[in-house]
């Protein structure tokens, strides 16, 4: 997917370019935000609960290909993709059209009062796709949160045992359970408890500041649970492959395989949280499959569906089974129109090659923040991996030396790229990590373009 419509030139080939219907370039026309979107926003403050906020209140009209356009004609170079959910690109033609078809069709009827097939259909894609080559079965539900929540109440039923053991910088939802799943407190946590109990927190393997390998690593994180935990009342370990909200960290080589080999002597069920890390991102349907991991259970979310509200619990059957008939469910899961975008979502990345399109995104983005990363001292780690990038941010000299956290630069990068119509996140622990998650709909011609405001911002940064 590297044509834009100009760029369509005569020898491109006749099926699978894609045709944009907002131009893939950014612009700028108004302050930012503009008059426009100032206005919805004071409409927004009287009736919308202050507890939600939004990274830039620039309002959004228009959606395509990696593009976003606000009420004021300002376009944006969307490199957060709703946080990793539009990863086949915004309105990509194909989900919208099994969308809208669906739309005449059913709209609702609840799968456990009577089913229908796209359900069944997208378990199949799941059972295929996902990590392991065993029997799998699924449970649909509405997002990322639910799809934490039942892995864990199948993972209990399974094994008998109550406790959860999760790992220091993980992210996992904003429900009761996943708020204590959480590392961060604020702003997830704070005033909102009290919390689910069981839940146990251990370290993890983050490269850049514990300089551990992953054995070493696992080693550790195994340490603390036989010692402080115990393995014996312990249902399952819930790990994204790479985290997410706590700042990309890509764990050390043979991290989670050990992991995962220890979870299985103890039988402890390994659940792997995909659901940022997940559907193509990384180059692979799941990045559980970079690091030679396969897990128990897999959840999936955010991209599965193209933008629509869709997530997943998807494992080994005999786990996935172990549930009484009845006891999984919840009005709107699987919903047919969320499940006909999740099979074309399927179709695309096939038929438009789109592992191949994260690995040249990160392939592009990778060398571009090299480059920087020798002009500039502040970043001082780059990892992910396809169009799951971050640089980690810190005070100027102590890359190497105490790597102190830099949240003021990277929220100073984040200002400075959206003024310049570009949509940029943070994530990180300390706030102090810039991720870039592009739709792997992105053209190179955007990335060097956004790689350019980046390099301008940190140059303005003093
Ligand atoms: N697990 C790994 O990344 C969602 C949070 C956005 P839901 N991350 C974005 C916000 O501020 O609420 C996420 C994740 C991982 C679970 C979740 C939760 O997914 O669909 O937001 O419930």
């Amino acid at each position: 997917m590297t044509d834009t419509i100009d760029e369509q030139g005569a020898g491109a080939p006749a099926a699978a370019v894609p045709q944009y219907t907002v131009p893939q370039e950014r612009l700028i026309v108004t302050a930012v935000p503009g008059p426009k979107s100032q206005e919805l926003h004071e409409r927004r403050r009287a009736v919308v609960s202050a507890g939600v906020g939004s990274a830039l209140p620039v309002y959004i009209e228009r959606a395509n290909g990696a593009v976003l356009v606000d009420v004021d004609g300002n376009r944006f170079i969307d490199f957060g993709a709703g946080i990793g959910v539009t990863t086949v690109g915004h309105t990509e033609s194909n989900v919208v059209a099994a969308a809208a078809s669906q739309l005449q069709d059913v709209i609702h009827t609840l799968f456990t009062v009577t089913p229908y097939e796209e359900y069944v259909r997208v378990a199949e894609l799941l059972a295929e796709h996902t990590p392991g080559d065993w029997a799998k079965k699924s449970v649909l539900v509405n997002s990322g949160a639910e799809a934490v929540e039942n892995g864990v109440k199948i993972a209990r039923k399974h094994t008998g045992r109550r406790g959860v053991a999760v790992l220091d910088h993980a992210y996992h939802g904003r429900t009761n359970l996943t708020m204590a799943m959480n590392y961060k407190a604020n702003p997830y946590g704070w005033g909102f408890g009290p919390f689910a109990g069981d839940v146990y927190h251990a370290p993890g393997s983050y490269p850049y500041r514990d300089g551990l390998g992953g054995v070493e690593a696992a080693e550790r994180t195994i340490d603390y649970l036989e010692k402080i935990v115990g393995a014996d009342d312990l249902a399952c370990l819930v790990v994204e492959p790479i985290q997410g909200e706590g700042g990309f960290m890509v764990p050390a080589d043979g991290f989670l395989p050990t992991l995962q080999g220890w979870c299985t002597a103890n039988g402890v069920v390994m659940i792997a949280d995909e659901i940022q890390s997940g559907m193509a991102r990384t180059g692979r349907y799941y990045a559980s499959e970079h690091f030679g991991w396969e897990p128990d259970l897999v959840l999936s979310a955010k991209g599965i569906a193209g933008g629509l509200p869709l997530a997943a619990v998807t494992g080994r059957a005999e786990i996935m089974d172990a549930s009484h008939p009845g006891g999984l469910g919840g009005t709107f899961g699987g919903n047919p129109v969320a499940c006909a975008a999740a099979i074309a979502v399927f179709e695309a990345i096939e038929r438009d090659g789109l592992l191949a399109e994260a690995d040249r995104i990160g392939g592009t983005l990778t060398a571009g923040l090299e480059r920087l990363k020798e002009r500039y001292d502040v970043i001082g780690d780059i990892r992910g991996i396809g169009a799951m990038i971050a640089i980690e941010v810190v005070e100027p000299g102590t890359a190497t030396t105490t790597k102190r956290p830099n949240a003021q630069a990277v929220s100073a990068l984040v200002a400075y790229a959206a003024q310049h119509g570009l949509l940029l996140l943070n994530a990180g622990t300390w706030g102090n990590v810039l991720r870039f998650l592009p739709s792997l709909a992105v053209t190179d011609a955007l990335i060097d373009d956004a790689l350019q405001v980046l390099d301008d911002g940190l140059a303005a940064l003093g």
